[in-house]
């Protein structure tokens, strides 16, 4: 084993670059070329300085991962080995300990390019390094090492499934916070979850499938729950079957059960939960089986009771109420504000078939954010210390046909854009600015407009004219599509907008993607009907009751908060908590779409490149300076290194920082070329410089050690 690595880091020297800062020219193509080489010597990773870029290979590299990999990189710098998704773990966890502040590991690319993978990596690292595995006397640091493990096969059961970009595709967001006690080691943590794909319960386009969970349970049901439940195969289920796909390759749905049913036990779900669990998910497929027959006069009626019933046991609630809540929308008449009488209108065939549709994602939706709090719940820890976030988002994705889901998703991913354009673009320039060094300004694409086209309040982005509509019209049926079309004009006034049809197409930074209209302000609008809100909460079962603790509310003008204006605050929220970290980034690529290995087709990757901006990335890199320091904390940290600061180990220097600093910088002989004095800072070009000054201070103290033991010899 110890050959097998010792190979795999000689061949990781020699073929291209590491870091491509050191491109002998900066442009697309060689960007290309390098990673090209690399991904066919299987080396899929290489840095941008601090950012780490990762290729997914699409196999398994064996050996990459092992536990000797890992402990190699225990307390390693990032140049001191080849990079490495461990290097970025490492780098995360000793920042943490060394400059006590909150960490973040951002992870971003497109759909089906590895975020999912190297968040786990980074886990895996994490809860690895901090206190030895099963070693650890406090039974908290225990319990939380192993739901930070546990927690991905579980909510990758409830939260991914096949689409047509990836076989594990995140449906939902994730920011995973890990929090450390005083001896670093993780004593709590909390998960926040980002608008799950809930459409997805009742659809699904051809050749993906519903959430992986269904067809586990459907597959590996005991036979005691296959008659409690009616739980059969998934061909079935009509919510299982719409995409005309119920296995993935290469993957054992009846396998993954035992691994997610292994998960809650590992968490701490007791038997009693997952058995509730299990009959809500029995519920959401027999919901979808539950069809109508139109009858005179446009109204419908189930078309086969027994489904219905059986619906209403899964749920534990009368059936005719049931009945009558899937057929009909209550209504009231109102006289000003006074409210007036009740009464029963039937639904047409497409208004039934929404209604029930909605109750099924309206059920799943709070099911799967109940698991998240209850995995939260475990995790609680009430000393709040030092803490390190990993966010896996879903990835940038474009399909032939895009809508509401498509358009939040691409927008977080756009706001990712965003800070990274923040932390290591603009920030940096602004830096160099402010204090004073000397500095070619590079170019780049902001894409704050972008943005704005979607979030702005004046003038209105595209969420806030989905809100208008919102409020202006109630149903489809009542022309929002139309009146949605009609108000979006508005944006055309940015350049990255565009109406075409009944639909409109924004110019992301990754590309222009075309969403659909209609439908839109259905989707935005997310209300729980309240008939089935009423139904929910007459169950005779308690745990479905307490998932919908809603109060019902009777005010019709006021407008419930809107499926966009959720998305759009906790954009805000996320940023606010990832500025207040130390960022450090992981940019994956997608080498092609057909999910294969050892093939990298050239313009998908050179689109990627270009759009996450690595050129940019490296050319401010280039120019700019990998560490920088406070004159006090420098000389602090230095002053052993020359005689005008030290004496027999003692900090002697009555002058100022500055002159201290320069005085240290001198007596090593530092090339004036290599680093820069700012205003209030010094700032090193290179790495290697730090680590020849960190070389000399441990020489220092070495030496002064000896001498120390060899004065006590001859006085002995
Ligand atoms: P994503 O998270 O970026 O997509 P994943 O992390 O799920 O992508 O990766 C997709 C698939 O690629 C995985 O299921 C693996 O089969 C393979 N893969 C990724 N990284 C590696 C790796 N380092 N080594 C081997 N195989 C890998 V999405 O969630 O769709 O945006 O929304
Ligand atoms: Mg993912």
């Amino acid at each position: 084993m110890a050959q097998q690595k010792a190979e795999w880091g000689n061949q990781m020297k020699n073929e291209g670059l590491d870091d491509m800062t050191l491109l002998s020219k900066v442009t697309n193509d060689q960007i290309l070329d390098n990673l090209k080489k690399r991904f066919e010597k299987d080396i899929i990773y290489t840095n941008i300085g601090d950012v780490l870029i990762s290729v997914n290979p699409f196999k398994f590299i064996d050996g990459m991962y092992s536990d000797e990999v890992l402990q190699e990189y225990i307390g390693k710098s990032r140049i001191e080995l080849p990079p490495h998704v461990f290097a970025v773990a490492e780098q995360t966890y000793r920042s943490m300990i060394n400059e006590k502040e909150n960490q973040c590991v951002i992870i971003s690319g497109e759909s089906g390019a590895g975020k999912t993978e190297a968040a786990k990596k980074i886990m895996q690292y994490i809860a690895d390094v901090s206190g030895e595995r099963g070693s650890s006397s406090n039974k908290k640091v225990e319990h939380v090492k192993s739901i930070i493990l546990e927690t991905n096969p579980l909510l990758e059961a409830f939260g991914n499934a096949k689409t047509l970009r990836n076989n594990n595709s995140s449906r939902f967001g994730k920011y995973f916070e890990i929090q450390f006690n005083q001896s670093n080691e993780p004593e709590g943590g909390k998960i926040t979850n980002y608008l799950l794909e809930k459409s997805r319960v009742v659809f699904q386009l051809k050749g993906e499938r519903n959430f992986h969970i269904f067809y586990q349970f459907c597959k590996g049901a005991t036979p005691q729950e296959q008659q409690e439940f009616g739980i059969y195969g998934p061909e079935n289920f009509a919510y299982l079957t719409k995409g005309d796909t119920l296995d993935i390759d290469g993957v054992d749905d009846v396998e993954e059960f035992a691994l997610t049913r292994n998960a809650m036990n590992v968490i701490g779900i007791p038997a009693n939960e997952q058995k509730q669990i299990f009959k809500l998910l029995a519920a959401i497929l027999w919901i979808g089986n539950i069809d109508f027959k139109e009858q005179a006069g446009d109204k419908v009626t189930i078309s086969d009771t027994s489904v219905l019933d059986f619906v209403s046991q899964l749920l534990d609630v009368p059936s005719h109420f049931l009945k009558t809540a899937l057929e009909f929308r209550q209504m009231e008449t109102r006289h000003g504000n006074q409210r007036g009488t009740q009464y029963n209108v039937p639904l047409n065939k497409t208004q039934a078939i929404a209604g029930r549709d909605a109750l099924a994602k309206a059920i799943y939706d709070r099911l799967f954010n109940w698991l998240v709090d209850r995995i939260n719940k475990e995790m609680d820890n009430p000393q709040k210390g030092l803490m390190i976030g990993v966010l896996d988002i879903y990835g940038f994705e474009v399909f032939d046909r895009n809508g509401f889901e498509q358009f939040c998703i691409n927008y977080v991913n756009e706001k990712l854009q965003q800070i990274f354009i923040e932390f290591t673009l603009k920030m940096e320039q602004e830096e160099y600015v402010r204090e004073g060094i000397k500095w070619e300004p590079i170019p780049f694409f902001d894409n704050k407009i972008v943005c704005e086209l979607i979030e702005g309040k004046n003038p209105p982005g595209i969420f806030s004219i989905l809100d208008d509509v919102c409020r202006a019209v109630h149903s489809q049926a009542e022309g929002a599509d139309q009146k949605l079309l009609q108000s979006i004009g508005v944006c055309k006034s940015n350049p990255h907008f565009d109406t075409r049809g009944n639909a409109f197409c924004v110019k992301h930074y990754a590309g222009d993607v075309v969403y659909e209209g209609p439908g839109m302000i259905e989707k935005n609008k997310d209300t729980l009907l309240k008939d089935h809100l009423e139904i929910l909460q007459m169950s005779a079962n308690n745990f479905l009751v307490a998932l919908f603790p809603d109060v019902i509310d009777t005010d019709s003008k006021k407008l419930p908060s809107t499926a966009g204006f959720k998305i759009k605050s906790q954009a805000a929220d996320l940023v606010a908590t990832l500025m207040k970290s130390t960022p450090h980034y992981i940019r994956t690529i997608k080498p092609n779409d057909l999910k294969k290995p050892n093939i990298l087709e050239g313009s998908r990757v050179l689109h990627q490149v270009k759009y996450l901006g690595l050129l940019d990335n490296i050319k401010v890199r280039r120019a700019g300076f990998a560490y920088r320091s406070t004159f006090e904390r420098f000389f602090q940290r230095y002053y052993l290194l020359s005689d005008k600061t030290c004496y027999a180990g003692n900090n002697i220097w009555k002058g100022d920082a500055l002159s201290a600093c320069r005085a240290i910088l001198a007596s090593q002989n530092v090339d004036t070329t290599q680093y820069q004095i700012g205003k209030t800072k010094i700032f090193i070009r290179y790495p290697e410089m730090l680590f020849s000054l960190e070389e000399t201070r441990e020489r220092y103290w070495h030496d002064m050690a000896s001498r120390i033991k060899n004065a006590y010899r001859t006085y002995k």
